[in-house]
């Protein structure tokens, strides 16, 4: 693409337009696989809505929302062969799902569970990077060693999740100039939902777009439409297809833009309307991946309006269904908080777990639940 446009969606891949009209090379993928993405991206969209009225009503811990980005998380995560690895941000609850997530640890998790973060054997997904762009070098170290480790040449590819806000830290050029020296197997796969909290995305720097920040790292940035996902997956297809055998004289990693937006809050603990107009709002969702799908399966006829309701109903039961069990999960002690720090405490951790576990006998468990 021609990464010196002023206009930063210049040169953005497209299949679907906002009609879900077919407007670029539609993705190899089978009705089933279609139908698949497109209740995936229903299952996020209700799991969404459900867990901000749970922490609403003082059920869940603070939230952040990722309606508005189905499209690029599921696309991309069911672009993934088995043995590949996600890294992701803390917003990555639909990649989380595709990849094999139960939406039940992904509620335990927000719920201040800390047993939401052990994955389930066989899933490989890393758990919740909160502190901004951190995981993006633990994501360029895992993919080196997939390819030191390797025998056959084709080493299972990293995708590495982060924001736009992400790509103003210092781990995001040192992972992406680490992953362009060492060819290393990576796609780095940037939500470009256009604010980090209240910075928009113009703020966040002067570069035209964000994909062309490959650019100088010397491997391929791609700008995608994030609310169309045909489009991102197959752009990210690619990308790991390259991640795992490039032709001679490519790079593995890919770094790619996918255009998109939150039409939630940051989190649950944010009021977007400080800081961005309702206008804004309604023409973004106006691209909103969902509908836009979902008409393109309809012109399809794998889609009506009987097989829409059932789906809902299905996706209404699971949903439910996650937050019982989440719910009547027994609490978990509060001491473990101490426990999956480090493999082993550290002496100044355990002195602060042993005032802990001191404090709880002298005073009880409720003098810290008083506000
Ligand atoms: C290193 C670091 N600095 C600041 C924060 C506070 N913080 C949390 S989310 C966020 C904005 C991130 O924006 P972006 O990367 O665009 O991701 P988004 O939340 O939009 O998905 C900030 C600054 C943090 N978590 N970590
Ligand atoms: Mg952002």
């Amino acid at each position: 693409m021609s990464t010196l446009e002023r206009d930063p969606r210049e040169g953005e891949v497209r299949v679907l337009d906002e009609n879900g009209d077919v407007v670029g090379d539609a993705p190899d993928l089978s009705a089933e696989e279609l139908l698949a993405m497109y209740r995936q991206m229903k299952l996020a969209r209700r799991f969404d809505t459900r867990a901000v009225s749970l922490q609403r009503q003082g059920r869940m811990g603070t939230f952040p929302p990722m309606s508005g980005q189905e499209g690029a998380q599921v696309a991309s995560a069911m672009a993934l062969a088995d043995d590949d690895w996600v890294v992701p941000s803390y917003r990555e609850h639909a990649v989380s799902l595709v990849r094999g997530v139960s939406l039940e640890r992904t509620l335990l998790y927000w719920m201040g569970d800390e047993r939401g973060s052990r994955m389930a054997d066989g899933v490989n997904v890393f758990p919740v990077a909160v502190p901004i762009a951190s995981q993006i070098p633990h994501a360029t170290g895992m993919a080196w060693a997939n390819k030191l480790r390797n025998d056959d040449g084709t080493p299972d590819a990293v995708v590495c999740y982060f924001g736009d806000g992400a790509t103003s830290e210092g781990d995001f050029h040192e992972g992406l100039n680490f992953a362009g020296v060492f060819d290393t197997p990576n796609v780095f796969f940037c939500n470009n939902n256009q604010w980090a909290i209240s910075v928009p995305r113009s703020k966040q720097t002067a570069s035209a777009t964000l994909a062309q920040k490959a650019d100088a790292y010397g491997f391929e940035g791609v700008q995608v439409d994030g609310m169309d996902p045909l489009a991102v997956y197959k752009v990210t297809e690619e990308a790991l297809a390259k991640a795992r055998d490039p032709d001679k004289g490519e790079l593995r990693p890919t770094l790619i833009e996918a255009v998109q937006y939150r039409f939630g809050a940051h989190t649950t603990a944010d009021d977007p309307s400080v800081y961005r107009e309702d206008a804004e709002v309604e023409e973004w969702k106006a691209k909103d991946p969902i509908p836009r799908l979902e008409r393109y399966l309809r012109g399809r006829d794998l889609l009506d309006d009987d097989r829409v309701a059932d789906i809902e109903e299905s996706v209404e039961t699971e949903v439910a269904d996650a937050i019982e069990a989440a719910e009547s999960t027994t609490r978990p002690d509060p001491s473990s908080m101490f426990e999956h720090v480090y493999e082993e405490m550290t002496p100044e951790l355990r002195a602060q777990a042993e005032r802990f576990a001191d404090l709880r006998e002298r005073y009880g468990d409720e003098a810290f639940l008083d506000d």
